[in-house]
Formats: structure tokens, sequence, C-alpha cells
């Protein structure tokens, strides 16, 4: 299997990675999609390489890297630097507004609202500015929601959540999924599907959002509720996001519930362990196959207009065995730790 994230240093191309990987997550957090991922693309295909790519040439004959990323690798190989990076570095408003986009939930626009503002700090937004109640938690943990998360730490969160669930009803079932379930050594959030068998999601929603969310914020692990962001919104209610906090620690968690009927299972365990570029890919692959994959299902017959956009829902091929999907779309059965693109 593939290494899941940071590159080993045996790794010939290990400095450029580092590099590239750093101006790639200032795109991330600039909201320049398109430039993240040609450099995720790009970034994966020097992983794989065996030998050490020096010059320009050598980069652009490799599969996903075009001419500036290859101008760029060569610049880092020269000068163990890159310029464009070391630029945002020192722009002083470039710093503020990834200052601002680290809050939790916080995007492009809201940030640089704040930068025009005149706002340049933390402490000018939590007196001066006029923030959300879940902005006010994000900047005020700002620290614990940008520390990551080790695994041992995941686990307890899922274990402590189980155990509560099961106190009410011993049919639920608790999953870790996300970059857990890749088997990452640390994750950004904790992220727990919910499920029991023959139920219907009304009914877990009963349990789970009426009895045992209450409860785990009357014993003080639940924190605070936040504001689903659009990123995670399905506009179905199935989702609750906020943070937990260990008893026996200080810090507040990222924590999302997910709850997921039993016919869904298997879209959901491919749709929550990602990761997101993964996703999108087996996503295009089914469009591309007059198939539709979303978090619910697998469908097919889907009927798209001219610009590929969706005219019939089509009709439901598989949902609840995520083997079954791999299956139908003709892909190779992938462990999750081997789901990085
Ligand atoms: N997901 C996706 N597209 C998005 C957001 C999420 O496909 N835009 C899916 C894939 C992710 C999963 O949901 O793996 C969980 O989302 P997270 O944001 O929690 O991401 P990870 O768990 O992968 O990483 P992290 O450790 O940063 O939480
Ligand atoms: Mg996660
Ligand atoms: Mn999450």
């Amino acid at each position: 299997p593939r290494s899941t994230h940071s590159t080993s240093s045996q790794n010939p191309n290990h400095r450029t990675i580092e590099i590239l990987d750093e101006m790639c997550k200032y795109y991330d957090q600039m909201g320049d999609n398109w430039r993240t991922l040609a450099y995720r693309r790009g970034i994966s295909t020097l992983r794989k390489q065996t030998t050490k790519i020096s010059t320009k040439e050598q980069a652009e004959a490799l599969p996903f890297i075009g001419s500036r990323l290859a101008a760029k690798i060569e610049e880092i190989v020269l000068t163990d630097r890159l310029k464009r990076l070391d630029s945002t570095k020192d722009d002083p408003n470039d710093q503020v507004l990834r200052l601002f986009l680290g809050v939790y939930g916080v995007g492009v626009s809201q940030a640089g609202r704040w930068l025009q503002q005149g706002h340049r700090t933390l402490e000018d937004l939590l007196h001066k500015a006029k923030l959300t109640e879940s902005q006010k938690v994000g900047i005020e943990h700002y620290q614990d929601f940008a520390t990551r998360i080790p695994r041992s730490e995941v686990s307890a969160h899922n274990v402590y959540v189980r155990t509560a669930l099961q106190k009410i009803d011993r049919a639920y079932q608790v999953h870790v999924m996300g970059s857990y379930r890749r088997g990452t050594t640390d994750s950004g959030d904790i992220d727990l599907i919910i499920t029991k068998r023959r139920t219907p999601v009304s009914a877990m929603r009963e349990v789970v959002f009426g009895k045992l969310v209450p409860r785990l914020f009357g014993e003080d692990f639940l924190k605070v509720s936040l504001a689903t962001s659009r990123r995670h919104d399905d506009g179905t209610g199935t989702k609750w996001l906020g943070a937990s906090c260990l008893p026996s620690s200080t810090v507040w968690r990222r924590l999302d519930l997910l709850l997921v009927p039993e016919e869904e299972m298997g879209a959901a365990l491919i749709y929550f362990t990602g990761n997101d570029i993964f996703n999108r890919s087996l996503r295009l692959l089914a469009s591309k196959m007059g198939m539709r994959l979303n978090q619910r299902g697998l469908y097919k017959d889907v009927i798209r207009g001219r610009n590929r956009e969706r005219i019939t829902e089509g009709t439901l091929v598989e949902g609840r065995d995520e083997k079954r999907i791999f299956e139908v779309l003709g892909v190779p059965w992938r462990e999750p730790m081997e789901r990085v693109c």
C-alpha cells in the first residue's frame, strides 16, 4: 500500500514534495480549488517516482504535471525554495487572511470582509466584529481546532459516544470514518457514522438527537453545537456538528455525527472514508458510465443534458454494500488506506 500522508524522507523527491505540499495548502486555504487540485495531482504523481525529477522536461513528461508546475519543480531542485511560496509569507494581508480562514466555518468571502473592515487579529474580531455564535466559538477555540487529534484520542471519543448510545439502545452501531478509517496517525476532526439495522432515520433522529446529544451535553462531553457549514450540509437533518472534550482533557475537538440507514451504509462508507479527491474521481467515473454516485447510493439510467446536468434522478443500483458499489463501477476493491489520490 501507498503511504497515506507524509512522504518518507527516502523518497528521492522528498524535498520537492514538501515545498509543493506547502504551496498546495496555501491555495487550499485561499479557496483556490482549481490550483489545489492541480497541485494534489502533481504531488501524487511525484510520490510514485523512484528517481529524482530535476528538470522541467522530466517533470512535464509525467502525468498530471503541466508546464507551470514543471517549472516550479525545477526551481525547487535548483534553489531549494519557491519564490511564489516565499512571497505569500511576506505579504501581511495574506497572513491575516490565512489567520481568519483558520476560524472554523469561515470561508474566503467572510475572511475577506473582515480584512476589508480593517480587522487584523483574532482579538480585533472578538471585540469589534459582529460574530455569529459559531464564529465566536471558532475564535475562542482557534488553537484547539487547529491542533491535530492523535489517533488514540479519536478512538477515545468514539468509545465515549458509543458507550453512551448503547446504554440507551444496544442495537446501535458507531463507525469512525474520515481520515481515521484511512489509517492516518492523526485527524483534523472526528467523523462518526451512527446506524441501526432495520431502522428509519426518523427513529434514529429521536434517539440520537433527542436523547443522546442532550445526555452528552449534560455530562459535559459535548461542549457546543455548531452551525452547519456549507461543505457538510446535506439539508436532510441527518447531521450534528459540534465540539466534544474528553473528561481527561481541556482541548475541544471538532465532532461530526451522521445518521445513516442500513440501505445507504455502503455509499455512506465510501463517501465518508474519502479522501475527497478519491470520491471525486469515483463520482466522475460513475457519471461517465451514465450513473451517479452520492452518499446515499449508486444510481443508473441517469439522463444528462448537454452540459452533463442531470435531467432524471435515475434508479438505485446499490446503496447498502460498499464492495458491490466498487464492483458495479468496475473498480478493483481498495482498502480505506489506499483511497488517497
Ligand atoms: N468529503 C468529500 N468532499 C468534501 C468534504 C468531505 O468527499 N468536500 C468526504 C471525504 C472525507 C470525509 O467526507 O474524507 C470526511 O470529511 P473531513 O472534512 O472530516 O475530511 P477527512 O476526515 O478526510 O480529513 P481530516 O483529518 O482533516 O478531518
Ligand atoms: Mg475528518
Ligand atoms: Mn468531518
